[in-house]
């Protein structure tokens, strides 16, 4: 049964004056709101500024009907593993829905005062192929895009409100992704300037010389928010707030200081101000943190969810579980990679570790199993490719990838069906499901390009065959002690 809303309390309302709006964000969900929104608005509060944030929903208009009502404000629900604390966000000034009127997202990105449209658009919004990082030419949303001067896609909104600010000789903003890609900056600059070219090379060339687009590093665990969050808060405070966040304690964001130099010491919030890394180059940054915390993000989310664990939490109180993933850590992601500057990577871990086993973060396993065939490359491949080129073994990841195979296959250990969400689902349940053997599923898995390096995929194949072979057999626990 959903939890019944508290609709009849007074609703959260605005404490000040709505800033001025400098930022346009595409993807306004709760990640953002609980991580960069929050900076920002801290940024404001310590330096000034006009950055207040226009947020873009590109789909579906639920979040602007449930912030409209209550003036784009929302509570930040901090949870402890010992307490919580609360924050009304106020840094939001608008919320518009893109598929019910992408004149005004345009209008709105090209306008003087927008500075920087950042995104929060999950790894699928950017419409490239995972394994290379190109643009996607035949993905439907791009073919309609690259023929229609209303776009709907994100490298469409991007390139389109591009070049209205080129047409009405403005500076470009600088695009700020905030997703978890490696070299996100780097990778959606390509998408852009290759879209670009496709309908107008001046504005490629002209993309390429004035356009800026830093990567960053962003992190902080925010689970999805759940009916019954929200009747738990209003109990608390006496209002409702129809869209609250709850997140970790936990928030790191580095970010390349590399924005569009036309605006001088207006071109971002004095984001240094507030505990922002601005680095030279963030790809260490990426790095240890896609392998080291996504990458076993994904890796429990899976083998959990077998193993019938609802939350992350849960997973990692199980010893077993918790075995596995210290010595991921230290077998296999920690010696990968060069870490940033003066940071310890095991300390990193025991860090992780504990976020992970906090309690009160309710983090599904089931969340984060979402979309593993845009997920896997940077969170897990590349590292097992770094291993086998240093001539070093990878059981564990192996055994984590054997895990997502039955899983996007749709039908748990026990028979039950897996409510599986992502892009890929319905080719990769046909080519799991048309296949008869273990070794001939992996192998129908393997082959998916968009997903795997064919070279790697052949160096693997045999172990993952193996590892598939006794997660179905033995279950996940088995598997695992083994493997301590
Ligand atoms: C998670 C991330 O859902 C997922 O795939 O791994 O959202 C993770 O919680 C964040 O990147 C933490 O910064």
């Amino acid at each position: 049964m959903p939890a019944e809303l508290p609709t009849k309390l007074p609703r959260v309302s605005r404490t000040g004056v709505a800033p001025r709006s400098g930022i346009v964000h595409l993807g306004l969900g709760a990640f953002f709101r609980a991580h960069g929104a929050i900076y920002i608005e801290e940024a404001m509060a310590a330096s000034g500024g006009d950055w207040g944030i226009i947020g873009v929903s590109l789909q579906s208009p639920r979040m602007r009907d449930q912030l409209a009502p209550q003036d784009f404000v929302y509570t930040a629900q901090e949870l402890g593993p010992n307490g919580e604390t609360l924050r009304q966000v106020e840094a939001i000034t608008d919320v518009l829905v893109a598929r019910e009127d992408p004149q005004a997202v345009l209008d709105a990105m090209a306008s003087p005062e927008i500075r920087i449209v950042s995104l929060t658009v999950t790894e699928k919004g950017y419409c490239h192929d995972p394994a290379s990082g190109q643009l996607n030419k035949d993905h439907p949303d791009i073919i309609h895009d690259l023929d229609s001067e209303i776009p709907v896609s994100s490298p469409g909104f991007l390139v389109r409100a591009l070049q209205l600010r080129r047409d009405t000789g403005l500076p470009p903003f600088t695009v700020l992704t905030c997703d978890n890609l490696p070299e996100n900056g780097k990778l959606v600059r390509n998408i852009v300037i290759e879209f670009a070219n496709l309908i107008d090379t001046d504005l490629a060339k002209w993309i390429e010389s004035d356009g800026r687009f830093p990567s960053t590093m962003v992190d902080r665990i925010v689970p999805a928010t759940k009916p019954e969050d929200i009747v738990a808060l209003a109990e608390k405070t006496e209002f409702f707030d129809a869209a609250p966040v709850l997140h970790e304690p936990f928030r790191q964001w580095a970010v390349e200081d590399d924005f569009v130099e036309a605006y001088g010491a207006e071109a971002r919030p004095d984001l240094a101000a507030v505990g922002v890394e601005l680095v030279q180059d963030v790809t260490p940054y990426e790095h240890m943190k896609l392998r080291m915390l996504n990458g076993t993000h994904s890796a429990l989310a899976y083998l959990g969810y077998l193993a019938g664990y609802e939350t992350i939490a849960e997973t990692v109180a199980d010893p077993v579980m918790a075995t596995y993933v210290k010595s991921l850590w230290r077998r296999e992601i920690i010696p990968s990679f060069t870490p940033p500057p003066e940071v310890d990577l095991s300390a990193y871990a025991s860090a992780l570790f504990k976020r992970y086993a906090n309690p009160s973060i309710r983090h599904r396993t089931w969340q984060i199993a979402m979309d593993g065939s845009q997920k896997l490359p940077q969170r897990i491949l590349g590292t097992l490719r770094d291993n086998l080129d240093a001539g070093h073994q990878s059981p564990g990841l192996g055994t984590a990838i054997a895990a997502w195979m039955i899983y996007v296959g749709g039908t748990d250990l026990n028979g039950a069906p897996i409510d599986v969400r992502d892009p890929l689902s319905e080719k990769l349940a046909a080519l799991s499901a048309a296949a008869s053997a273990p070794g001939e599923k992996v192998a129908a898995l393997l082959g998916v390009d968009q997903i795997f390096n064919q070279d790697l995929a052949e160096e693997i194949g045999l172990d993952l065959v193996a590892a598939y072979i006794l997660l179905s057999a033995d279950g996940v626990r088995t598997v695992l002690e083994d493997l301590a």
